[in-house]
């Protein structure tokens, strides 16, 4: 493999559970992996799904009622601290718009500086503390919990309904279309022979295998060679 480093982007949207697990693991293995240039790029998980014609897991019964139990088992052992507030459904309604728009302004005037704080906190507003991310006051206690100046969060805040950021983040919803996607998370590597699209949080290793990289399991402990 050559030496350039191979970027990868992780599509994904705060409403989902998935997409925290998958960016948790890929964080992790960031400094591990060298090939690898991680890109977070926010998208609207709702749009993803129309768009394809794939059917919203809350329009099936089944699955949301299996989704808890699938996604606490996941947390365990992913190493992430999820817990699905027992309003899931409701809170999936409320859409994850403004916070998908308010991680992309951010990410823009911070120039990806704190995409990764604000992503993860958004998600523990959702998934851990149950706390709403649709109210501009909910956005500014999240981005408390970041190193991000309030000068930021105010223009963040500001911009939240200006084209440059629904554009940006229509954008990256239409690129994670053009690479085949149907869900969150959506993985796209883009390899030297062309770029592959990968879905799934259960897919990390194949994500290692493709870059030639190896998968220590999720919590990265490093097996001794014997
Ligand atoms: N097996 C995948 C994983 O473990 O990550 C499931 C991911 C998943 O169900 N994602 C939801 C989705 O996009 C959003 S939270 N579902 C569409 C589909 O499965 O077709």
């Amino acid at each position: 493999m050559s030496s350039k480093r191979i970027v990868v982007d992780l599509f994904y949207d705060i409403i989902s559970p998935y997409s925290w697990i998958s960016f948790e693991v890929l964080c992790r293995y960031r400094p591990e992996w060298q090939s690898m240039s991680l890109r977070l790029r926010p998208f609207l998980l709702g749009g993803v799904l129309k768009q394809s014609g794939n059917t919203a897991p809350i329009d099936v019964p089944n699955k949301m009622r299996y989704m808890p139990t699938d996604i606490q088992r996941l947390g365990q052992l992913y190493g992430v601290p999820i817990d699905v507030p027992m309003d899931f459904p409701e809170v999936v309604l409320k859409k994850s718009l403004k916070a998908q728009r308010f991680i992309t302004a951010i990410d823009l005037l911070t120039k990806g500086k704190s995409t990764e704080d604000i992503s993860r906190q958004l998600w523990r507003r959702v998934f851990v503390s149950h706390q709403d991310v649709t109210l501009p006051d909910s956005l500014r206690e999240a981005a408390k919990c970041c190193p991000i100046s309030e000068d930021i969060v105010e223009k963040a805040i500001v911009s939240l309904d200006q084209n440059q950021i629904k554009d940006k983040l229509r954008k990256n919803t239409e690129e994670a279309l053009s690479y085949g996607a149907f869900g969150a998370p959506t993985h796209v590597l883009h390899l030297p022979n062309g770029p592959q699209m990968v879905f799934g949080s259960d897919r990390i290793d194949i994500i290692g295998a493709l870059l030639g990289e190896k998968y220590m399991g999720p919590l990265l402990k490093k097996r001794l060679n014997n």
